[in-house]
């Protein structure tokens, strides 16, 4: 469902407030504590950032993919742990039982995701499987109506926080790759289910991931995205779950861009050098405006593979398109932005130094840029040969 267009934007100009006075002044103190204060996290509960995605019958605002970007553009816009606290709930941890799930799994989590009672992690990556997520090994054998899942899962976000786990597990042992793959709901204190130590990150510091360690957990059934019916087709499920996160997240480089921008470009025009402000200068205007075009035309292509999406075509091309395109552009801008910067830039004094360090993850997670080009080229082939 669409939000009328005085309602949306009455939404994104309350969220731009939010971000500027309530979350942008606590963007140093959070990376310095590696958390997020519980105040500030339940005020972004209030606001509903939880369940921006999910449906309004289950409490969400049931944005469709338009409204989505626009919310995450603002989103976007301060430190990016903010956007992954809510970012599995919206995304990874929630479309595959938006998509794909059964009713009474829908009444059942959903409601919870929404209001941010309950946080959802999406365990695909293994040590052993990251890039290749087909050839993953954590198996699910069957013991009567039972799962017996064994295995671990890497880096995966939020799971220190998470009451709900999207666990991707092999059904058909004799598979080797994404054809043997189910999807299955394991509530966290499931017995067999255990978390490794928080990993120590290069940035976004104040979100936070572990590995996930699956040693005969016991789940039904019932447990399985899709009901039994979807038994080796959870693979399919991620996939389509990937398709909207890659856009969620292009739009949150673009957030990060053009706040960049703005940063970059309030230093410039203040710094003074040879006697006039550094903004003056061609070779710093020239890093301005290359981010600007760059940030304009990452937005623009989101934005139209957000209206195709709404509109019910399949737009996994557009989507890797705009994750490759957003997160290559946003590692070049807060490239400039450091430059412009100078010495300050590589201060902790000053935010660009962190974003510099934050935005590095764009271009590995949810599928690095080198998956993004083999999904395009692949894509194209195929459409080429029919
Ligand atoms: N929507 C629906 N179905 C899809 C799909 C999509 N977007 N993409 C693939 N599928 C289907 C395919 O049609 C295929 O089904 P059939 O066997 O019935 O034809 C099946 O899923 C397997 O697809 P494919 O053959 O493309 O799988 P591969 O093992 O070759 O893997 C890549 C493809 C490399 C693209 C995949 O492993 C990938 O995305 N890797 C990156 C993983 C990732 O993003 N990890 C980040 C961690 S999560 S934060």
């Amino acid at each position: 469902m669409s939000l009328d267009p005085e309602t949306l934007a009455q939404f994104l100009d309350t969220l731009d407030r939010f971000v500027r006075e309530r979350l942008v002044p606590h963007e140093a103190q959070v990376a310095d504590a590696d958390a997020i204060p519980p105040a500030v996290i339940q005020e972004i509960r209030d606001m509903g950032l939880f369940g921006l995605s999910i449906p309004e019958e289950f409490g969400g605002l049931g944005l469709t993919m338009a409204e989505e970007v626009q919310a995450a553009f603002v989103l976007g816009q301060t430190s990016p742990v903010f956007r992954s606290l809510v970012g599995t709930n919206n995304g990874i941890g929630s479309q595959g039982i938006i998509i794909d799930g059964t009713p009474e799994q829908k009444a059942k989590y959903l409601p919870k995701l929404a209001s941010g009672e309950m946080i959802a992690s999406f365990a695909l990556t293994e040590p052993d499987a990251g890039s290749d997520a087909g050839s993953l090994r954590t198996s699910a054998a069957k013991d009567g109506d039972l799962y017996v899942l064994n295995g671990t899962k890497r880096y995966i976000t939020n799971a220190p926080h998470a009451g709900l786990f999207t666990v991707f597990a092999r059904t058909d042992p004799s598979s080797k790759n994404s054809s043997g793959v189910t999807a299955f709901l394991v509530e966290a204190g499931t017995p067999g289910l255990s978390l490794g130590v928080r990993d120590k990150k290069m940035g976004q510091k104040g979100s936070h991931t572990c590995d996930v360690i699956l040693e005969n957990c016991r789940v039904s059934a019932s447990a399985i995205i899709g009901g039994p019916a979807r038994e080796n087709q959870g693979f399919k499920t991620a996939m389509k779950v990937l398709d909207r996160g890659r856009l969620h997240i292009s739009a949150v480089c673009v957030g990060a861009a053009e706040r960049l921008i703005r940063d970059a470009l309030a230093y410039a025009m203040e710094r003074k050098q040879f006697g006039e402000p550094i903004a003056e200068k061609q070779l710093i205007q020239a890093m301005l405006a290359d981010s600007r075009a760059e940030a304009y035309a990452a937005r623009c292509m989101i934005e139209e593979t957000a209206r195709r999406k709404d509109a019910g075509q399949n737009v996994s091309t557009e989507a890797a398109c705009s994750k490759m395109f957003a997160s290559e552009m946003v590692g070049r801008v807060a490239d400039r932005a450091v430059q412009i910067h100078g010495g300050a830039g590589y201060m902790a004094e000053y935010a660009v130094e962190r974003f510099y360090r934050d935005v590095r993850l764009f271009r590995i997670y949810e599928g690095t840029t080198q998956i993004q080009q083999i999904l395009i080229a692949r894509n194209m082939m195929k459409a080429a040969a029919q």
